[in-house]
């Protein structure tokens, strides 16, 4: 069971009777038809209902494996899902650290590395931002730099996913019990990391395009791997755009500087252009802050309130139609 990483946060949720009656699984690979789960002498795919994602714990009903209680989460990682529906999608729960990988090369973008770890924080995971293909290129230097730059709490590792590096340099994030997932762009390196932990070739890997180094969507679900001393590993899809939506905290944090400054705006509803008194533009102007930083946290910062709208709007919409309901059921009652 700890090579599953199992935890004593979980073990703690449950009597030892339980245990016996309802034996805990974990969540590794999610299908349209159902849930794959793996257990002490469980390996078995059970029919969809508990609402879980990959990484869970749940307790396996051996009756009624659909009706399986979800065990409360150490961690969840959720965004809110593409396309027009405004929902929020689960991708992963119970993972320790986030290893953030970008690649030395065109991939690389710094907003976009700030998304994730405002993710992270919100979802108290630790990031660790990783730089793969060190080796293709001339000077990782401006690149470890610039991924430093961003939080003091963020390590940054450069590597090459291809040598023995991921095995020595991630040595302190991979122990027994412990649930790492990979993150970030197709093509960046997730599956060859994850490799290069599990020891074997068990997940696809493909080149990426010469001319603008994007990658070509080779992982396209979520799968948790083992490590042969008991690591969990989570290689996930390239994800295509990453909408986020109540991560207000995990802003705050990754932009910690920036947020206490604009409590000391003049005005309550700053915008942090033009107004006067903008603690903001004052510290941009006297060089104590980086105005292109400031302009990407006032982007993640609309952003993100105009997407937890819409999903407080969603919210609403649903109650009333659960209300509506309610009220149709007690009329036909009467
Ligand atoms: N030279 C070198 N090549 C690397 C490195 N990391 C990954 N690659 C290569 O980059 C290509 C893409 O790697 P993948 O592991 O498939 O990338 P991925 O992030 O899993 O991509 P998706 O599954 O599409 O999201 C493969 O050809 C790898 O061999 C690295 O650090 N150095
Ligand atoms: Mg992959
Ligand atoms: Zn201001």
């Amino acid at each position: 069971m700890e090579k599953l990483g199992w935890h004593p946060f979980f073990a703690q949720q449950i009597s030892l009777e339980e245990m016996e009656d309802t034996p805990p699984v974990r969540v590794v690979e999610v299908h349209r038809s159902g849930l794959h789960v793996l257990g002490e002498g469980f390996d078995m795919e059970i029919p969809s209902g508990p609402e879980a994602t990959v990484g869970d714990w749940l307790l396996l009903n051996r009756a009624v494996p659909s009706a399986s209680r979800v065990l409360e989460r150490k961690s969840l990682f959720r965004r809110r899902a593409a396309g027009t529906s405004r929902k929020m999608q689960l991708i992963a729960a119970n993972v320790d650290t986030a290893f953030i990988v970008s690649s030395c090369n065109q991939d690389f973008n710094v907003a976009r590395l700030e998304r994730y770890i405002a993710l992270a924080f919100e979802s108290d995971v630790t990031p660790v931002i990783l730089l793969t293909k060190a080796d293709l290129c001339d000077d990782p230097a401006p690149y470890i730099e610039a991924a430093s730059a961003l939080s003091p709490r963020v390590l940054v590792v450069p590597l090459n996913a291809l040598s023995d590096e991921p095995a020595t340099k991630l040595a302190d994030w991979c122990k027994a019990g412990q649930t790492l997932a990979f993150l970030g762009s197709s093509g960046v390196g997730k599956s060859t990391l994850v490799n290069a932990l599990i020891g074997h070739a068990r997940a696809a890997t493909a080149p990426i395009r010469e001319d603008d180094a994007k990658g070509r969507h080779t992982t396209s679900h979520r799968q948790l791997h083992f490590m042969p001393d008991g690591c969990a590993v989570l290689d996930t899809p390239g994800m295509r755009e990453l909408q986020l939506a109540d991560i207000q905290e995990g802003i705050d944090d990754l932009f910690a500087d920036v947020a206490s400054l604009a409590l000391q705006c003049r005005f309550n509803d700053c915008q942090h252009e033009t107004e006067p008194g903008c603690a903001v533009q004052a510290a941009v102007a006297a060089g104590k802050l980086d105005a292109s930083r400031v302009t990407r946290w006032r982007k993640l910062v609309a952003e993100e309130r105009f997407n937890t709208a819409s999903l407080v709007e969603r919210r609403a919409d649903n109650k009333a139609f659960h209300k509506k309901v309610r009220a149709a059921v007690k009329h036909k009652k009467k």
